[in-house]
This record gives C-alpha cells, sequence and structure tokens, in this order.
C-alpha cells in the first residue's frame, strides 16, 4: 500500500540516507584481524570449546555506496580489544567461552544474502553453540530466526529497537530491514518488541489487529517494572535481536535511522541482567544496524562493552 511521497521520502532516511559515513578504504581492504574479541587468549577463544560464536556479516543490502552499517563488525572488533576484562559488578574477570568466525561474504541480494546467514548459523546452532550474528543490518536476523525456530520451535523472540520494522515490503522487497519482524510474525514467531518509538499507519494497524504487545519507549524510560513484565512475556527460549538505534542517539549517535528519546544503557543492562538471571535459555542473538563514524569509537565501545555485558552473565 502505498502512503505517499512524504511518508516515503522520511523512510529513505530510514534507509541511511542522511548521514554520510564512511571508512579509510585501505581499513576497509586490509584482511580480517586474526586477533580474538576481548582478546581473549587464543586458548579459551577456540571453537572446540566455544559456547558463543560470533558471526560477523557486513551487510547493507539495497545501499548503493558509503559505507554504514557493513563497518560495523570490524569496528566491534577493533573495539572489543580495549574493553576492560575485569567485571566490577561480578568481581572477577568473566572467562568467556567465545570463540569466532571470518566475516561472511555476503552477495547484494537480500534472498541471497540471507540464504548463506541461515547456512553459517545453522551450522553453529547444530554444534550445540550460540550463533551471535554481527550485522550488518537488521534484515539479516531474518537468515537466524529461520534455522534457531527449526530448532527451537516455541522461539520467543525479544525485539530491542525504535523501529516496528512491521512493513509487508519496502522498496520492493519482502526482506528489507523495515520488514524483518513481520517475517518473523508470519512465521509463527512470538515476538517481545521493546523500545519502539516510530513506525507506519501500516505498522500500527497490523498491531492493532494482531493484538501485539509492544513495550513502547515512552512507557519505559525512568520507569519501573517494565524489565519484569518483558521477562514475564519470553517463553523458555528465547532469540535476542539488539537494534542499536533502541538506544537514544545522546548515547549511540552512529545508527543509520536514529530516532529521539529511546533507551539508555542502563536500561539495556538491567534488561540483560534480568534476562541472565531468568533461566530463559537465549539460542541466539544479534547485534545490528551500528554505522561507525570515522574517528567517533564511543559508540563502537559501547556495542563491545554491551556484548561484553551481555555474555559474561550467560556464560558466567
Ligand atoms: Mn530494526
Amino acid at each position: 500500500m502505498d502512503h505517499g511521497a512524504g511518508r516515503r521520502g522520511l523512510h529513505r532516511e530510514r534507509s541511511r540516507g542522511g548521514i554520510l559515513i564512511a571508512a579509510p578504504a585501505s581499513r576497509a581492504r586490509s584482511p580480517w584481524p586474526t586477533r580474538p574479541f576481548f582478546d581473549l587468549d587464543p586458548g579459551s577463544a577456540r571453537l572446540a570449546f566455544a559456547r558463543t560464536v560470533i558471526i560477523p556479516a557486513p551487510y547493507e543490502g539495497t545501499v548503493s555506496y558509503g559505507r554504514g552499517a557493513a563497518a560495523a563488525p570490524r569496528a566491534i572488533l577493533e573495539a572489543s580489544w580495549q574493553v576492560e576484562l575485569f567485571d566490577q559488578e561480578l568481581g572477577r574477570e568473566p572467562k568467556l567461552a567465545l570463540s569466532s568466525i571470518p566475516p561472511l561474504s555476503l552477495p547484494r541480494a537480500p534472498a541471497q544474502a540471507l540464504a548463506r546467514v541461515e547456512k553459517a548459523v545453522s551450522k553453529i546452532l547444530r554444534q550445540g553453540k550460540r550463533p551471535l550474528l554481527l550485522g550488518g543490518e537488521h534484515s539479516l536476523s531474518l537468515g537466524a530466526l529461520r534455522p534457531a525456530q527449526r530448532l527451537f520451535p516455541r522461539l520467543t523472540v525479544l525485539q530491542l529497537d525504535a523501529h516496528a520494522d512491521l512493513r509487508d515490503q519496502w522498496e520492493g522487497t519482502p526482506f528489507s530491514h523495515a520488514c524483518v519482524m513481520r517475517r518473523a510474525a508470519e512465521m509463527g514467531l512470538h515476538i517481545v518488541p521493546v523500545g519502539i518509538r516510530s513506525l507506519s499507519l501500516e505498522e500500527s494497524q497490523w498491531i492493532k489487529r494482531h493484538r501485539q504487545k509492544v513495550f513502547w519507549a515512552e512507557e519505559i524510560r525512568g520507569k519501573a517494572g517494565w524489565v519484569r513484565e518483558v521477562i514475564r512475556r519470553l517463553g523458555p527460549e528465547v532469540y535476542l535481536t539488539i537494534d542499536i538505534d533502541v538506544l537514544d542517539p545522546s548515547e549511540m549517535p552512529a545508527t543509520g535511522t536514529p530516532e529521539p528519546a529511546g533507551l539508555s544503557f542502563h536500561d539495556l543492562l538491567a534488561l540483560f541482567r534480568a534476562l541472565a538471571a531468568s533461566r530463559k535459555k537465549v539460542v541466539g542473538l544479534d547485534l545490528v544496524e551500528l554505522a561507525p563514524i570515522p574517528r567517533l569509537h564511543a559508540p563502537d565501545f559501547l556495542c563491545a562493552r554491551l556484548l561484553y555485558f551481555l555474555l559474561a552473565r550467560l556464560d558466567p
């Protein structure tokens, strides 16, 4: 359905039109570093011992120039080397059983890219390990959700996001980042969206028609009780998708489609603390839509720090 040129134009901004993002070409071409995430010692970063396996997926499908989300996996890897391994809250250095594979080489066509993600995620799931997909665009999540659902049919998707991502189609493809949760819902997955504060009329109507519970950003900021309620709505097996634009742009400016009045880093820590304590099984996760800004490394570091906090609690 066409909602008019104005709204489409607005959404084009969502497609990362508005922010100039470029990485030095030399860095883009240099080979992927062999140095492990978080500088873990090579022994504990071995694939055989890993409980969580990072899959770097530098993909920004429909964008034809400029480097945005595709630069994120390397930026997070490099930032992760600076993360302090001592966890003050835990009072120790957690022993992460974390490994990674080399970045996926993804074709531009969304359907083919998703198929390749699916294959990589499926392989890790079948080894009894937890895939951690590092995007890239949010559309990638679909490639992880398909194999995860095959193994865990009652899977819940915990979606942290500023946008509903419930459009039926966008820019001629049903596999756009703006459609990812719509596809997930159509797969019969139970969805728990958190931090949403931007959506189209079509998405708003879909939410009403399907009586979809949404934890709006407005109902979270500065309030208590929402964490417990989110956890209560999760099934025993959870796939966590972190669209980093869930955060307020004051803390996370490096994303293609920033939305004001978002969640805080502390909100996410509170949620992750509760999620880890809940004994729900996080069978897979992704972090998507970081679009690094050259010479502004705080957002890249935030992502690394967020993942370290979460993994330290999921794999204590
Ligand atoms: Mn999203």
